[in-house]
């Protein structure tokens, strides 16, 4: 029977490379608790990212959850609908109420026109996500979040190696998290990290992450144990030194798979600009709830198994049920697909799909 392919694999360095470090774990001795690896690992990002502060934490999850924790949010948080269930569910069980703003027909991130009327004397912040690494509009974001006094996160779980306007789009916002989860372009089996520009955050959000100790091991906050082990932090650290070739190698399946659907009538590219984009993923909406069916029961039939990130759109869970229409959201989540893509992908699957797409 054939391999089945999915949405993606991880991308992962030769094995090889990876048993230095693992044997420098061995004598050493040292598992976790903020090891030599993760130290390394934060200082390398800080340089390949160019920001401040990086601060290695468990999971994308928990890198939201420290950042909630750390900027003392509570009440209303303004977000996206279109998003992984994690920004909302990330939102509630810090006991807040995430209140859903539509996203642009075009770019699909929250439509920055709209969240001042969904401000309340009870919102405290905006969780932003740059979806499928798309910046959001954050220089009109930030202005929003500066003139109604919000706390500012973006959840840059899908934006490792995205600079907007030249600098890294993880410079903006109190916080950015990023998710290191083994389908991310940069993984660490699970992990994740918060940016930030602020020494006093960081340091904050570091003590968090560790129980609440601080460097003498005093606990001077109320923490949890958010921490990245020492494995982790070496299979990020191999994993970083291939990040450009693998970004490079994912632009070209991109590329590959834009020039073949380019003229597909019923298939429509999510608005990026070439340089602002990390290609990750390959999202496409398809013209109507058909295509789409016909498009994935076709791929399905060869074993080939696209997912339908971001369906539903999350204001229409019933957790956060809200009694709003956010027509753009529904729209795009009911008809959003993201084709199988990662480093090992060739010409000819690219082909393949994209043939079995254009004959559902
Ligand atoms: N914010 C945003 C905007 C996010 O997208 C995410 C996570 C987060 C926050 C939270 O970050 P983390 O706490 O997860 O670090 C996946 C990922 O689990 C999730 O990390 C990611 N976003 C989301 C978009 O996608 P699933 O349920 O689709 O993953 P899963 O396990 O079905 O994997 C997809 C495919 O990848 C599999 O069919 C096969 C392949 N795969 C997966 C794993 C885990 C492998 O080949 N090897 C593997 O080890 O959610």
């Amino acid at each position: 029977m054939k391999k089945p392919m999915y949405v993606t694999q991880p991308s992962l360095a030769p094995l090889k490379e990876l048993q230095p470090y693992l044997e420098e774990i061995w004598e050493n001795g040292v598992l976790t608790n903020y090891g030599p690896l993760v130290q390394r690992f934060e200082t390398e990002l800080a340089k390949y990212l160019d920001v401040p502060h990086v601060i290695c934490v468990s999971s994308g999850t928990s890198a939201l959850q420290l950042s909630i924790r750390a900027l003392n949010i509570s009440g209303e948080v303004i977000t996206t609908p279109f998003t992984f269930i994690a920004t909302a569910n990330i939102i509630a069980w810090e006991h807040c109420t995430p209140i859903f703003v539509d996203i642009c027909p075009d770019t699909w991130n929250i439509d920055a026109e709209k969240i001042e009327a969904s401000i309340t004397p009870q919102t405290s912040a905006i969780i932003a996500v740059h979806v499928f690494s798309s910046p959001c509009d954050t220089e009109r974001i930030t202005e929003i979040a500066e003139k109604h006094k919000l706390h500012l996160i973006f959840d840059a779980a899908h934006a490792i190696a995205v600079n907007q306007d030249g600098a890294s789009v993880l410079k903006h916002g109190d916080i950015s998290t990023l998710s290191f989860h083994a389908t991310k372009m940069l993984n660490t089996a699970e992990g994740g990290a918060c940016i930030t520009n602020d020494e006093q955050l960081a340091n904050n959000l570091r003590r968090l992450r560790y129980f609440g100790f601080n460097e003498k091991k005093e606990v001077v906050d109320v923490g949890i144990n958010a921490k990245m082990s020492e494995i982790s932090a070496a299979i990020g650290l191999v994993n970083l030194k291939h990040l450009d070739t693998i970004r490079s190698k994912r632009r070209a399946a991109f590329e590959h798979y834009r020039n073949i659907l380019s003229n597909t009538p019923f298939i429509q590219f999510q608005n990026y600009k070439a340089d602002e984009y990390n290609y990750s993923y390959i999202p496409v909406l398809l013209e109507s709830k058909i295509h789409l069916d016909r498009v994935m029961s076709t791929l399905e039939k060869h074993s080939i198994f696209a997912s339908r990130y971001f369906y539903p759109a999350l204001h229409t869970l019933d957790n956060f049920k809200q009694n709003c229409s956010l027509p753009i959201a529904e729209s795009v989540a009911e008809h959003i697909l993201c084709l199988p893509l990662h480093d090992e992908i060739t010409e000819n699957e690219i082909q393949n799909i994209c043939y079995l797409i254009e004959n559902s």
